[in-house]
C-alpha cells in the first residue's frame, strides 16, 4: 500500500511511499526519526562512537577524523566501549526527553566493528526496548551481517553508495579491504558495490527501511547519481540523501571543486521524481547528540568515559626514517630501525627506537617482501604516521589500509612532523 507524501516543510521531499510491507508500528517509529521524516525533526538522536575501524578507503576521507559518509571532515569523536555507550545513553536519556534514536555512524564503519556495534545495541535495548536503533555503514559487510542486523531488531539502516559503475567507483575508493584482502581499482569497487546492492535488497525484503547516502563528487559521479537513485529505488530503498563532498585536507580529493547549494538542490529536485529526498542532513559527528540542528554533544562530553588516545592529535605516535635522529633522510625501504616520536599539543618527544628488518635488502630478497611489510606493520601498528624521504606505492597502500598515514619529505625531524600533521589536519 502506498502512503501519500510525508509533507515535509523541514527538508524531506519527493515521492515518499512506504513499502507495502511496512507495519503501522514501523511507520509510527519512522515518523519519529529525525532523519527520515518531517515529523521526526523535533526529536533528538544520539550517536554512539563505538566503531573506530574502517574496511575501505574513500578518497575523500582523512581517517584521523570521523567517517565522512555521515560526518563533516575535520571532526574527531572519542571512542566509547559498548558498556560506556550504554551508560552514556542512560545519562542522555534522562536529560533529553525527546531522544528517540540511537545511531551508530562511526567514527569508522559500524560493520567493520560488528562485535562492538552488536554489544552496544544489546546493552542499550536492555535499558530501553523502545528506542529506535539506526545503523550507518559503507555496506561492504552487509551480506555477512544483514541477518544479524534484522535479528537485532534494527529497522533503519543507512548505506553510503556513491556509484553502481565500477569504473566510477574506482575513482572514488582507494582500496577495499575485503576480509583481509586489499582490492584496488575496479576490482575493489565492484566487490563493494555488489555487496552494497545485495545488502540493500536483502534488508528491504526483510523489513528494514534503507536510506542511501550518496556523496556528490563533482566531475566524478554527479551525472551518474540519478542512475544510482533509480537502482536503489528498484531495490526497495526508502529515500536517498545526496550530500556534497567537502574536500578534506590530506585526502586524494582535497582539491576537488565545491558543490554549490543550488547545484546540490537541483540534483536532489531532479531525483525527487524518482524517490523521496533528504534536504536537511547536517553531516553530523559520530558522537552527535540532540536535534539535528542543535548539537548538544559537548554538554555530555566525558560522561561516557570516552577514550581519545587513538583519535586526538595528542599522544599520536610517529615513526621516522632517519640515519642520525636529526633529519628525515632515509627511504622507507632502507630503514632497519625507526625512531618513534610522540606528537602532542605540548610538543614532540622522542620515545624509542624500534628495530626492523630492512624492507628492501636487494633483489634476492624481493620475494619475501610481503611478509616483511607485515612485520613492519606489526612493529609500527600503534603509530599514526610514518615519515620518510620516499616510500614505494605497495608499502604505502599496505600502511594506509592499516590506518597508518605516510608522508614523504626531507626535513629536520621536528619541522617534518609539524609539517605533516599540519597538512593532514588542514
Ligand atoms: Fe544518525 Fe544517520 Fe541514523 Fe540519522 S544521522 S545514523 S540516519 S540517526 Fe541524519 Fe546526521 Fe545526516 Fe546522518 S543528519 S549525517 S542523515
Ligand atoms: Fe572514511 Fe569511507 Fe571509511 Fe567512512 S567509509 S570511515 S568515509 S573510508
Amino acid at each position: 500500500m502506498a502512503m501519500g507524501n510525508v509533507g515535509c516543510s523541514g527538508g524531506c521531499s519527493g515521492k515518499t511511499d512506504y513499502p507495502e510491507w511496512a507495519s503501522e508500528e514501523l511507520k509510527k517509529k519512522t515518523e519519529e526519526h529525525p532523519c527520515y521524516t518531517a515529523d521526526g525533526h523535533k526529536n533528538a538522536r544520539m550517536h554512539i562512537p563505538v566503531a573506530p575501524k574502517c574496511n575501505i578507503q574513500c578518497n575523500y576521507c582523512n581517517r584521523l577524523y570521523d567517517c565522512v559518509n555521515e560526518s563533516r571532515p575535520g571532526v574527531t569523536s572519542g571512542i566509547l566501549t559498548p558498556e560506556a555507550a550504554a551508560k552514556k545513553y542512560s545519562i542522555v536519556k534522562e536529560k533529553i526527553e525527546n531522544l528517540k534514536v540511537v545511531g551508530i555512524a562511526g567514527p569508522g564503519d559500524a560493520l567493520a566493528n560488528f562485535e562492538e556495534t552488536k554489544k552496544s545495541i544489546e546493552l542499550i535495548k536492555e535499558k530501553d526496548p523502545d528506542v529506535i536503533i539506526c545503523l550507518s555503514t559503507n555496506g561492504l559487510m552487509l551480506p555477512d551481517y544483514a541477518e544479524e542486523i534484522i535479528a537485532l531488531g534494527i529497522n533503519h539502516v543507512t548505506v553510503t553508495l556513491n556509484s553502481i559503475d565500477p569504473k566510477i567507483g574506482a575513482k572514488i575508493y582507494e582500496f577495499v579491504n575485503y576480509k583481509g584482502k586489499i582490492l584496488r581499482g575496479e576490482e575493489g569497487a565492484r566487490v563493494l558495490q555488489e555487496n552494497q546492492l545485495k545488502g540493500i535488497e536483502y534488508l528491504t525484503k526483510n523489513g528494514v527501511l534503507c536510506k542511501i547516502n550518496i556523496v556528490l563528487v563533482k566531475g566524478v559521479n554527479d551525472h551518474h547519481i540519478p542512475e544510482v537513485v533509480k537502482k536503489v529505488r528498484e531495490l526497495g530503498a526508502f529515500m536517498t540523501n545526496i550530500m556534497p563532498l567537502i574536500p578534506a585536507a590530506g585526502t586524494v580529493f582535497e582539491n576537488m571543486p565545491l558543490v554549490s547549494k543550488k547545484e546540490l538542490n537541483e540534483l536532489r529536485n531532479k531525483c525527487s521524481i524518482t524517490m523521496k529526498q533528504m534536504y536537511h542532513c547536517q553531516q553530523c559527528r559520530a558522537d552527535a547528540i540532540g536535534q539535528l540542528t542543535q548539537d548538544r554533544s559537548l554538554e555530555f562530553r566525558g560522561t561516557g568515559e570516552e577514550k581519545f588516545e587513538e583519535k586526538e592529535e595528542r599522544d599520536l605516535l610517529v615513526a621516522v626514517a632517519s640515519k642520525d635522529r636529526k633529519l628525515i633522510d632515509q627511504h622507507f625501504g632502507q630503514v632497519d630501525r625507526f625512531h618513534i616520536y610522540k606528537y602532542s599539543k605540548d610538543g614532540i618527544e622522542f620515545m624509542e627506537e624500534r628495530e626492523i628488518e630492512k624492507y628492501c635488502t636487494g633483489i634476492e630478497s624481493c620475494d619475501d617482501k610481503d611478509s616483511k611489510i607485515e612485520k613492519v606493520i606489526k612493529t609500527l601498528g600503534d603509530c599514526k604516521m610514518v615519515l620518510s624521504v620516499r616510500i614505494g606505492y605497495g608499502p604505502k597502500q599496505m600502511l594506509r589500509s592499516n590506518n597508518i598515514y605516510t608522508y614523504e619529505l626531507y626535513d629536520t625531524i621536528e619541522d617534518g612532523i609539524n609539517t605533516a600533521f599540519k597538512k593532514i589536519n588542514g
